[in-house]
């Protein structure tokens, strides 16, 4: 019995020393093998209290463990360029692998987010892209083109070719949002667009109450207003609610950028206030920037013009041009969402 009790404790003590001998935590540019726990990625959302950001860091917590690495979530209180700064910064000192932002302003981010690259650490932006310098690619859930052009056909097609119409956006900084909007207003410059009248670019923040406030500034403000189109997921949604409570459905429309679940109740046949509106899955906004992360720390992917790679879900995704100097993904068109479609998706996402 005493030998068995010696043999255990002399065990005890060769695996206490093999466990210290361990490296406190692995150096931020080193590579360990694929499946290793101690490869960690983050990703930072625009902000709190969003279901599109929600959504995106699910799909981006799942594919991250899925590959068998770690996830960290960081949703900032405030959806400002400082808060994101603030938890870079602390992701930095963390020593983690990878790093995805969904930027609330295209520069403020840069010497943050270099810090982390000069420390070895990959960073993508998703959703809202960071200027080329701050970034190794970006993740674009759709072409700005696309969007552009498809926000632009619906307000044409909703106020019937002529009259007032307003846009209602996220933050004044949001890089996403402006570079639809400025594609928007480039793409109406032309004929068929001419009695056209945008009457304003209001901002809700991506707040719920302010989005409200602003639609209703925005219905006292233009008596004649036809349609809202409101490029994010929390004005649209903000802006249906307050058309359907005033009873002005079928008088003034709202269209835009819209999360199925939040928008079915204001969809439908008959006069709703929103015929129809356009999105992708967000979760696979955030999973594509998981795979693209894990590529770059285990694979060849720097995020050069013209690299390709398959990943973990069969997909080939390929870097190309963004119209910003820098380089992106593009995961694929916008889809529409009907009164004919929109039951089917709102369990989705
Ligand atoms: C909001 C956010 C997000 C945008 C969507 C369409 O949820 O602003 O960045 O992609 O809308």
């Amino acid at each position: 019995m005493k030998k068995l009790i010696a043999i255990v404790l002399s065990l005890m003590t060769v695996f206490a020393l093999v466990a210290c001998a361990q490296p406190a935590a692995a150096p931020a540019a080193a590579a360990p093998a694929a499946g290793d726990a101690s490869q960690t990625y983050a990703i930072i959302t625009k902000s709190a209290g969003n279901p599109y950001n929600e959504r995106e860091a699910s799909g981006f917590e799942e594919a991250i463990k899925a590959a068998g690495y770690t996830a960290i979530i960081k949703h900032p209180a405030e959806i400002t360029a400082e808060a994101q700064i603030t938890l870079i910064n602390e992701l930095v000192a963390q020593g983690v692998s990878g790093i995805a932002v969904a930027a609330n302003d295209k520069d403020a981010l840069e010497t943050a987010l270099k810090a982390a690259m000069t420390a070895g650490i990959k960073v993508v932006s998703l959703d809202s892209s960071v200027n080329p310098a701050s970034r190794m690619t970006h993740i674009n859930q759709a072409g700005v083109q696309q969007v552009a052009q498809a926000l632009a056909d619906a307000v044409l097609d909703l106020t019937k070719g002529e009259g007032d119409w307003a846009i209602l956006s996220a933050t004044s900084t949001a890089s996403n949002q402006n570079a639809w909007i400025e594609a928007q207003k480039e793409i109406m410059k032309g004929d068929k667009y001419s009695k056209l009248n945008l009457v304003e670019v209001a901002y809700g923040d991506d707040e719920y109450q302010k989005s409200v406030d602003q639609t209703q500034a925005l219905l006292q403000n233009y008596p004649n207003l036809k349609v809202i189109c409101a490029p994010t997921t929390v004005g649209i949604a903000a802006a249906s609610k307050v058309i359907t409570d005033a009873g002005l459905q079928g008088k003034v429309i709202v269209t835009g950028l819209g999360l199925p679940s939040e928008m079915a109740e204001f969809m439908g046949s008959g006069d709703v206030a929103c015929p129809y509106m356009f999105l992708w899955n967000p979760i696979d906004v955030g999973r594509v920037a998981a795979y693209a992360l894990v590529e770059m720390v285990n694979g060849s992917l720097t995020g050069e013009l013209g690299q390709s790679f398959t990943a973990a879900n069969g997909t080939t995704y390929t870097v190309t041009e963004a119209g910003d100097g820098g380089t992106e993904i593009i995961i694929g068109p916008p889809f529409a969402f009907t009164a004919d479609n929109i039951a089917e998706w709102k369990t989705v996402y």
